[in-house]
């Protein structure tokens, strides 16, 4: 990411989960990679440049520990290789890093409670509403004394950081989490450059309506802080300036995508954000995913069968439930898929504390129990379920599947489903739901599914399955130059490049 020339300003990057965790085992301090896509992108940016710090939460007893170290301010770490004992001075490509600790309580009402699954569940249009959600005093509390308290505490850091280098730099916001954090560090730092990139969907205006007034008004105002409100795709940006419109009143311009706040103008923009094909391509070419590889052909693929797959976390978006209940289905219809057709799931069970999803991975092994006893035929379960992190297993599955399965309900861009046009070497089809994000770059080289019509799922399903050879490797072909051509680091320059113009660098 060298190549990438950023404004000439000094960088503050603020995301929940941080580029390094330390933990402690019998050689001493460990350094090891954050968790994500995300990391990996605005890692490649923050190791290249000579002033830039990465503020995030301390997620481990030793982050913390480290953080106390240092009197919470940012400090030097080594990133490779990883993972590695920290022993002294970083002696190679290092990231400047400073770790925010918060009270647990209030941290667990920020994210426990708002971040997941209240603002989660709303923007992915989760609660049914008939009963869901119930807003007492108490989820008043947890957003005064979580929310706004954790993002405050962020924004302290953040503007602190900024201060240091002068009061002027390069702010990049990630995700959901700071909606309150961009308003606090322009009212500290009036000189900042400021972007918040939103990962997740961004509904229409009367989706917001399920939160009491003063708290969407007061989560607009805080994103409206920003100079550039960053989303994956076009219809999450303008639904980001109807809300300003209709919520706040605000005079907005949906051609140019505009809201005017307070004297300044923001802009909400679109970078569909993406993969690294270089890294996956080196992934699938190692030794791990080679024996994985071997191990799923053997299970899975002898005689002419075919894998249908799908790799997610348990989240309500994702749609797991009614993906099998179409899986099911589609075996109930062509009983001659039986026995020749398997499903396997590699599930990452994820935010098992909140009640909503505990409930769904208890949902989802009894849909699957169910259907596996339905059509078990001569030993042969035809849904395998494994609730594994393994992402080498992934990849290696997504090289040899016929068919990946992204059902979302909503998904603000899908990375699976980019990888996978990479890395597949089988004509693997994508059958991809019209409600993710990644629809509208990959949509037509896939099958579309309907993520509420289970029938059409199981119809697209089919029609996956069933796809000529030829037809399903001209497809894949055409989704991989997509995803090839437009890469994290595309999503990373596009950004960049509208900030210096809008700080008039260009
Ligand atoms: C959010 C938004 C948006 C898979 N198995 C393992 C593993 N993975 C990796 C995948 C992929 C990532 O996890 C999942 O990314 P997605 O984009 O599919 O979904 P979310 O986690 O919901 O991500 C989404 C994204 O942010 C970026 O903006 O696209 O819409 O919801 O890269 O390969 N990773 C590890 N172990 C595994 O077993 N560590």
């Amino acid at each position: 990411m060298s190549d990438i020339d950023l404004l000439d300003l000094p960088l503050v990057l603020l995301s929940n989960r941080g580029p390094v965790r330390f933990d402690r085992d019998a050689s001493g301090r460990t350094v090891n990679r954050g968790a994500g896509g995300l990391v990996s992108a605005l890692s490649g940016l923050a190791e290249h440049l000579d002033d830039a710090v990465w503020v995030c939460g301390a997620a481990t007893t030793e982050d913390a520990a480290v953080a106390g170290e240092n009197d919470g301010g940012s400090i030097l770490v080594q990133t490779q290789p990883f993972p590695h004992v920290a022993d002294g001075s970083p002696a190679g490509p290092s990231i400047r890093v400073r770790l925010v600790v918060t009270d647990p309580s209030a941290y667990a009402d920020f994210y426990s409670v708002w971040s997941n699954p209240i603002l989660w569940f709303i923007q992915h249009g989760l609660y049914g509403r008939s009963l869901a959600p119930v807003l007492t005093q108490a989820e008043h509390d947890a957003f005064e004394n979580g929310y706004a308290a954790v993002n405050r505490a962020y924004a302290d850091a953040v503007a602190d950081e900024v201060r240091s280098r002068g009061g002027k730099a390069l702010v990049l916001l990630q995700d959901y989490h700071f909606y309150l954090v961009a308003e606090h560090v322009r009212e500290q730092c009036p000189d900042v450059v400021l972007t918040h990139f939103v990962h997740i969907p961004w509904p229409a205006p009367d989706e917001w309506r399920v939160l009491p007034a003063d708290i969407r008004e007061r989560l607009l105002r805080g994103l409206l802080g920003s100079d550039v409100v960053g989303f994956h795709t076009r219809r999450y940006a303008r639904n980001f300036v109807l809300c300003a419109g209709e919520l706040l009143g605000l005079p907005i311009n949906l051609d140019e995508l505009t809201v005017q706040v307070n004297n300044r103008t923001v802009q909400a923009r679109y970078y569909p954000i993406s993969v690294d094909p270089a890294a996956l391509d080196a992934t699938l070419a190692s030794e791990e995913v080679a024996a994985h590889m071997a191990m799923l052909r053997y299970v899975f693929l002898d005689e002419d069968r075919q894998l249908v797959l799908r790799v997610d976390r348990t989240d309500p978006s994702k749609n797991v439930v009614r993906g099998f209940l179409a899986f099911g289905t589609l075996l109930d219809q062509h009983p001659e898929l039986v026995g020749k057709v398997s499903f396997l799931a590699l599930l990452q069970p994820s935010r098992t504390d909140v009640p909503e999803y505990a409930d769904y991975i208890a949902l989802i092994g009894a849909v699957v129990a169910e259907i596996n006893a339905r059509h078990t035929k001569e030993g042969r379960q035809p849904i395998d379920l494994r609730m594994v992190e393994d992402f080498s297993l992934a990849v290696a599955a997504y090289s040899i599947c016929d068919v990946l399965m992204v059902n979302a309900i909503a998904d603000g861009m899908n990375l699976v489903a980019k990888e996978v046009a990479v890395v597949n070497r089988r004509g693997g089809v994508l059958a991809l739901s019209e409600m993710a994000g990644a629809h509208e770059e990959l949509g037509e080289f896939a099958v579309t599914l309907h993520p509420f019509d289970v029938q059409q799922m199981a119809d697209a399903l089919y029609t996956a399955l069933t796809m000529p050879m030829d037809e399903r490797h001209r497809r894949l072909a055409a989704a991989a130059e997509q995803v090839r051509t437009h890469d994290v680091r595309r999503w990373l320059t596009d950004q960049v490049a509208d900030l210096r113009h809008l700080a008039g660098f260009s």
